[in-house]
């Protein structure tokens, strides 16, 4: 069955929301609280170990039930069948998208192509499970008889971003392993980097889904010939490579034990994979029972996500929230503030998730799109980014829908840190929302015994609007198995407004391109003749090349 393909902006909810959105767009948002004193109860959800607050958002029940409508219309239930069974949904790249069924429990059917996907994910995660165990006990043996005490991922973009985030995240849950990552083509990171190993100690985990990555192989490259240089030969090399890859003939090739490779499947895109293989990095560094907690969770998010109700449905609520700010109040961009330093890479792994998928402009029928689709995000943890970018949030001229990630317990259980670190998640976005009006600025600035003069140059500098809409995720304890909600919370949100925005979310063409362009000119950098280029590339290459 086919995506249902619906220009969103023809359909009667739209229509309906453009002429609720003049009649909202400048409510306050203080006021719909005064007017209804259960509005946080009203617009939050409350799942599991999650509370969801998106009650200091410019909504009202109206625009809730149009956006509801909207989702229908365009065809997001019969769209989640189709994603859920295992269709074809990433039709540009005739493949299913199946990141769900890398976490569904052992006993599930998953059909692709008369396969229970299921049965094979539940194979590779015992090998997973057997590796795991093995290397962190020390059974695992270097080519000296010496334990692993390092493990280098070398990977990029999807193969890098999830794992690194994780490993990050979770770092509170992890073993005596050092988990290292090494993605940029840039020699001096891999340069830097082989410096601190020792390759008695050490492995390799090389992750590339098709095993044709330039950066990956070349990094692979540098790293292999660095190890047999240091052991004197390439004997030892199946002790210390391992592969996550689809592609077995490539990583045969490039002379990896065939028995040292973990599969991964073309039903699982890239950015979708830190659930797969892609995550060994990560059951290395947790050990293999957390892993399986991080499945677990994303596991309980596909079925809120599956079984919930819209109404209370959190990826589609706040999908749907994503798509009213983007699409009528025209915001530009969306802030993700983790009040969590572990958090600290949820921002750039989100960033691919979602610019990556969403980042499109042609439509399901192959049209250009008139309308606005995928939303930029960016963020930093709070409260660093309170002392930094929080002053074009509060005071710009811009709207910055900003989500709040906060934990009720933190993980070394510091009460007085703790406290001041959920002290400022709840005042700021009190504040984004409150503001500052004219006549808090005079009284406050009268207490300071300045002349009126004085008084009246600088409060308009002080005055804040407010009116900043924000979306509180206040979770029990940051776990792997809440990770996994949170995270799979953003992927369904993802499917969620791709499906709105009729675009497909699961290529990327724009990835695609770079890495055919970089490839022309490297020919022309290694033959050291430029070809035909704009005047500025020409220059710029016979710069670098002289
Ligand atoms: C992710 C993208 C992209 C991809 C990298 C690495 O969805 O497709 O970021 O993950 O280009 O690709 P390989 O894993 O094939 O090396």
């Amino acid at each position: 069955m086919k995506l249902p393909s619906q220009n969103p902006t023809k359909t009667k909810a739209w229509k309906a929301l453009q002429e609720h959105f003049s009649a909202i767009k400048n409510q306050s948002l203080k006021d719909l609280f005064v007017s209804d004193s259960k509005r946080g109860s009203e617009l939050s959800i409350k799942w599991e170990d999650f509370y969801v607050d998106y009650s200091k958002n410019i909504i009202d029940t109206t625009t809730k039930r149009l956006l509801l409508d909207l989702a229908k219309e365009v065809g997001l239930p019969q769209a989640m069948e189709s994603y859920f069974a295992g269709e074809t949904i990433n039709a540009t790249e005739g493949r299913a998208v199946q990141h769900v069924a890398l976490r569904a429990p052992k006993g599930k059917t998953i059909t692709i192509d008369g396969v229970n996907i299921v049965d094979e994910v539940a194979q590779v995660k015992e090998k997973i499970k057997g590796f795991t165990e093995k290397v962190i006990s020390g059974t695992h043996k270097g080519y000296t008889g010496k334990a692993i005490t390092d493990i280098v991922n070398i990977g990029i973009g999807g193969s890098d971003l999830g794992p690194v985030m994780i490993t990050e995240a979770l770092e509170h849950y992890k073993n005596h392993l050092k988990v290292h990552f090494i993605s940029n083509i840039d020699g001096d990171h891999v340069h830097q980097n082989l410096k601190k190993f020792d390759a008695e100690t050490t492995l390799f985990v090389v992750v590339s889904k098709s095993f044709g990555t330039q950066e990956t192989l070349s990094n692979a490259i540098t790293a292999r010939k660095w190890f047999v240089e240091k052991a004197g030969g390439s004997e030892a090399v199946s002790k210390h490579f391992v592969a996550v890859s689809s592609n077995v003939q490539k990583v045969t090739d490039f002379g990896i034990d065939p028995n040292n490779i973990f599969p991964l499947w073309d039903w699982v895109g890239g950015r979708f994979s830190l659930w797969s293989a892609v995550g060994l990095s990560v059951a290395l560094s947790i050990g293999f029972e957390q892993f399986d907690e991080l499945l677990a969770g994303a596991h309980d998010m596909d079925e809120h996500f599956k079984n919930t109700d819209f109404e209370e449905n959190i990826p589609v609520l706040l999908g749907l929230l994503s798509v009213w700010y983007n699409n009528f109040f025209e915001a530009e961009t969306e802030a993700l503030i983790p009040f969590n330093q572990y958090l600290h890479r949820l921002p750039a792994y989100l960033q691919q998730g979602i610019m990556e998928s969403n980042g499109k402009g042609v439509d399901r029928n192959g049209d250009t799109i008139d309308y606005q689709t995928g939303t930029i995000i960016w963020g930093e943890p709070g409260t660093n980014s309170q002392h930094a970018f929080f002053q074009l949030i509060h005071q710009g001229t811009k709207i910055i829908p900003t989500e709040f990630i906060g934990f009720k317990k933190s993980l070394f259980g510091d009460k007085e840190h703790h406290d001041k670190l959920m002290a400022n998640y709840f005042a700021q976005t009190e504040a984004l929302m409150n503001g500052k009006t004219q006549e808090e600025v005079l009284a406050e600035l009268k207490e300071k015994n300045m002349s009126q003069d004085q008084i009246d140059t600088l409060a308009p500098f002080k005055v804040f609007k407010g009116n900043r809409p924000t979306t509180s995720l206040l979770i029990e304890k940051l776990t792997p198995k809440s990770l996994g909600k949170l995270v799979a919370m953003y992927e369904h949100r993802i499917f969620v407004q791709g499906i709105v925005w009729n675009i497909y979310s699961y290529d990327q063409w724009g990835v695609e391109l770079g890495k055919q362009l970089a490839s022309n000119i490297l020919s022309e950098i290694d033959a050291n003749k430029v070809a035909e280029h704009d005047s500025s590339t020409t220059n710029l290459l016979n710069e670098f090349l002289n």
